[in-house]
């Protein structure tokens, strides 16, 4: 643990929905608790720490989109300055956006900030959200700066964060990269090795663009689906592609298609549909021709810190040389890039 020695530590619970606030509606389950509602049952998690509890909003994760992750982003920036630590309870279906997101927009924070959820509400006696909470409370006292992502006794950088589990308790994996900290028989043991150094002063940036599309390839897919896309506006579009990254030419020419919309301005960012190890364009003559019309790796990114690393950097600028020198760039533990 760092910082603040002997000082009580004040924590923020920042509640944006989700199951883990959930009860049950005429129409299914629904969050309806408030923070305020929950704050005594995570007192009981959070020991000798001081807490305090917010509502940001009360949704389903479902309905969270690039709106809230920017109104959700100042109100953390504001308060990091008052509190030792936060933590977001929010729907694990998008948290995983949520977080990456988080991540580009709060780099360099300087207090933890631990995005949390649950499968299970937190008024059901089974249920994994204390338990998420708890490893979330003490990952944000840990005094450890960054975004992160506490599910199931485990700690991830927020930008390698996946559902990949729609019902059982570790829902959540850190992709491509290891596990930044844990909770077992030895206590909330961060490993420092695995966390991401502050590269300069705080200073959030908030700016993103929605005119980002992703497209998962499959067999026989036609290119006119670009085409749609650079008509409707779009400037960028996230290409997941076969096994290392490849795109099609032989009977439908994607990869050709792919050409003529970057020849027309738009940005193309390309990896794989595989969940684990990452893409590589270089080793195949699929991907070797992508990259000759001009395309950008994705390399190891997960499809969440991607499309959002994608509306961020949209967001920074129009110039496309400064697009791709930001693709070039690991900014928060996102990439491994080569
Ligand atoms: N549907 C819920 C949500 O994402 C799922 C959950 O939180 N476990 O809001």
């Amino acid at each position: 643990m760092r910082g603040n020695a002997g000082m009580q530590k004040r924590i923020l619970i920042i509640n944006t929905g989700g199951t883990l606030s959930s009860v049950k509606g005429c129409n299914g389950l629904v969050p309806g608790m408030s923070s305020g509602d929950m704050l005594e049952e995570l007192r009981m998690v959070s020991r000798n720490l001081e807490l305090e509890a917010e509502d940001f909003c009360s949704l389903d994760s479902s309905n969270i989109g690039p709106e809230d992750w920017t109104g959700l982003a100042k109100l953390i920036a504001k308060r990091s300055y008052d509190y030792d630590g936060i933590v977001v309870i929010h729907g694990t279906d998008t948290l995983a956006y949520t977080s990456a997101m988080l991540s580009f927009m709060l780099q360099n924070i300087s207090i933890p900030v631990v995005v949390t959820g649950s499968q299970l509400s937190i008024a059901n006696p089974v249920a994994d959200a204390l338990e998420n909470c708890r490893c979330g409370i003490h990952m944000a006292a840990s005094g450890y700066p960054g975004v992160f992502v506490a599910f199931n006794r485990k700690v991830m950088l927020g930008c390698r964060a996946s559902k990949v589990r729609t019902m059982s308790f570790d829902a959540f994996e850190s992709i491509n990269y290891p596990y930044v900290g844990e909770i077992s028989s030895l206590g909330l043991r961060v490993f420092e090795k695995n966390l991401v150094e502050k590269k300069g002063i705080f200073k959030p940036q908030t700016a993103y663009s929605d005119q980002v599309a992703l497209l998962k390839l499959y067999p026989g897919i036609s290119p006119e689906i670009l085409d749609m896309y650079y008509e409707k506006g779009y400037r960028a579009v996230y290409i997941e592609g076969f096994g290392l990254g490849g795109m099609p030419f032989v009977k439908n020419d994607f990869t050709g298609k792919v050409g003529e919309v970057i020849d027309r301005g738009m940005l193309v960012l390309a990896g794989s549909q595989c969940l684990y190890e990452g893409s590589n364009l270089s080793v195949y003559e699929t991907g070797r021709l992508a990259l000759e019309k001009g395309v950008i790796q994705a390399y190891d990114m997960t499809t969440e810190a991607a499309m959002t690393k994608l509306m961020w950097v949209l967001g920074q600028t129009d110039n496309l040389r400064e697009m791709k020198e930001y693709f070039s760039m690991n900014i928060a533990g996102e990439v491994n890039i080569g």
